[in-house]
């Protein structure tokens, strides 16, 4: 294979393994060809320097026999890509949240600036037999940039997020220019198939793309695969950070402290999309429907701080705080706290031991690209006396993991119902349902998904 050039909105340096999944799988391809990742720099400069206004610095680092291209970026510029239209615009609606959007037309400008910036920054480091793999809703018009600057080699993207169904996609005033965006590339990955169908679907009714069988459609002069890739976890090495000290130790640090008590576990990003307020409801549900349980479950909340200047997540830190007080003061006794909410990311060193010493996982998104937090959860169990998890039927991995108990997050008392369920699981039943789990997390891991994309963009012809 040519050279691996990898581009996302942050870069890693592959040999990092705490960097986690991403990171790993692409630092072993980039390895495996001597490769280039390029992004963003994650540095905000205050004011633009030299050249084109809003143009960054351009640093170049290598690890090992990776090469690190990164880029500054000035606070407005940053402000308004990433902020502005990545995650007020572009994540809202992909995660069916067309009321949380803010359509700012001046945040749109500054994400095509950006991206031509990182066209600009990318092109002369390229070489013709270079494949380009570009990642995430933050680069969309990328390969566009880059075609329209002569870049003829072959690029794919992949979706890291859902695709939303042609009705709630077409709400983003520029629809069509992000879709026809995409036709710059050769190759398209999503998460799931029912994303693929959302792509399918806009692209013949609404781009009026041709079907050409083998995954392909042709519109605005290209032909485009685009496919499901569902991404993975390195399914060795988490196991592997199980066995660590500091897993071990949490792990004992929990049993010791909660041997008498079941404990639910919650692990997220604190975000919308992430189902935490209808959990804790469900939580609450449960309790109250089911006495039994009272003195007895504790949930575990750990939510990690993210994109608090956006309001939608400010707004979101206050009602979590709100419903966990509420619940605690309503249930809680001098020796039992329902509800044990953390608002700070916890080390991913410390992460199997919490999950191992967990009887039920809460993964209950609204809407959900993947979510690896589920898989992590099933890599960490002890298969002879494993926990469930509790997924909802709307995240990505819910069409890989059957056997969990899959849930409608809206629906309270039916979420309530399968919590009591995965509590009261005979142990056989928790047997069965985890193995075929592992097998499925196993037979698709990180490794499998990287090698999966980069054969099928090899293989292809350029659009
Ligand atoms: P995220 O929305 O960030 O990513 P997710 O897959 O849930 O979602 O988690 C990614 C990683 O972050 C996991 O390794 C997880 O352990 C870690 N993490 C999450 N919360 C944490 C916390 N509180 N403390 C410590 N670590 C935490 C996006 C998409 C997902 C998709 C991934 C990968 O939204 O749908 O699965 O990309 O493609």
């Amino acid at each position: 294979m040519g050279r691996l050039v990898a581009v996302s909105n942050r870069v890693a340096d592959p040999r990092n393994m705490a960097a986690g999944g991403l990171a790993v799988a692409l630092g072993e391809a980039l390895r495996a060809t001597g490769g280039l990742w390029f992004g963003w720099s994650g540095k905000i400069v205050e004011t633009a320097q030299g050249g084109t206004p809003g143009e960054g610095e351009l640093h170049l680092q290598h690890a090992g026999n990776v090469a690190l291209a990164t880029v500054d970026l000035c606070r407005d510029d940053h402000d308004a890509y990433y902020l502005g239209y990545s995650n007020g615009v572009l994540w809202p609606v992909f995660h069916y949240r067309i009321d949380l959007a803010d359509f700012d037309s001046g945040h749109l400008n500054i994400y095509r600036r950006v991206n031509q910036l990182f066209a600009r920054k990318l092109a002369p480091l390229l070489k013709p037999d270079d494949v380009i793999w570009i990642h995430d809703y933050h680069l969309i018009p990328l390969a566009a940039e880059l075609r329209a600057m002569g870049c003829g080699q072959r690029m794919g993207f992949f979706l890291h997020i859902p695709l939303p169904p042609p009705p709630i996609l077409a709400a983003i005033p520029q629809h069509e220019w992000l879709m026809r965006a995409l036709f710059a590339y050769d190759l398209i990955g999503f998460q799931s198939q029912t994303d693929v169908e959302h792509f399918a679907r806009y692209a013949q009714n609404e781009a009026h793309a041709e079907p050409m069988g083998e995954h392909r459609y042709r519109a605005f002069h290209r032909t485009v695969r685009a496919q499901a890739f569902p991404i993975g976890i390195d399914v060795d090495e988490f196991v592997a950070l199980g066995k660590a000290d500091e897993a071990q130790e949490t792990y004992e640090m929990m049993m010791a402290q909660y041997h008498r008590r079941r404990l639910l576990l919650g692990v997220d990003r604190l975000d919308y999309s992430k189902g935490l307020p209808q959990r804790l409801k469900a939580f609450q549900t449960l309790l109250a429907e089911y006495p039994e349980n009272r003195s007895s479950a504790t949930l575990i909340q750990i939510a990690a701080p993210s994109r608090e200047s956006v309001d939608a997540y400010a707004d979101l830190r206050r009602e979590m705080e709100g419903l966990s007080g509420a619940i605690n003061g309503e249930y809680g006794e001098l020796d039992w706290m329902p509800v044990r909410y953390i608002h700070r990311t916890t080390s991913r060193k410390r992460l199997p031991g919490l999950c191992r010493a967990s009887r039920v996982a809460l993964v209950t998104p609204l809407r959900d690209g993947m979510n690896l937090v589920a898989k992590e959860f099933i890599a960490a169990q002890d298969p002879d006396d494993p926990g469930v998890l509790v997924l909802s039927r709307f995240a990505g991995a819910a069409e890989q993991l059957k056997e969990a108990l899959l849930v409608n997050p809206y629906d309270t008392n039916g979420t309530a119902q399968a919590i009591q369920q995965a509590l009261h699981m005979p142990l056989a039943e928790r047997q069965a349902r985890h193995r075929k789990l592992l097998e499925s997390i196993r037979a698709q891991d990180v490794h499998w998904w990287s090698r999966e994309f980069l054969r099928t963009l090899e293989g292809m012809e350029g659009g």
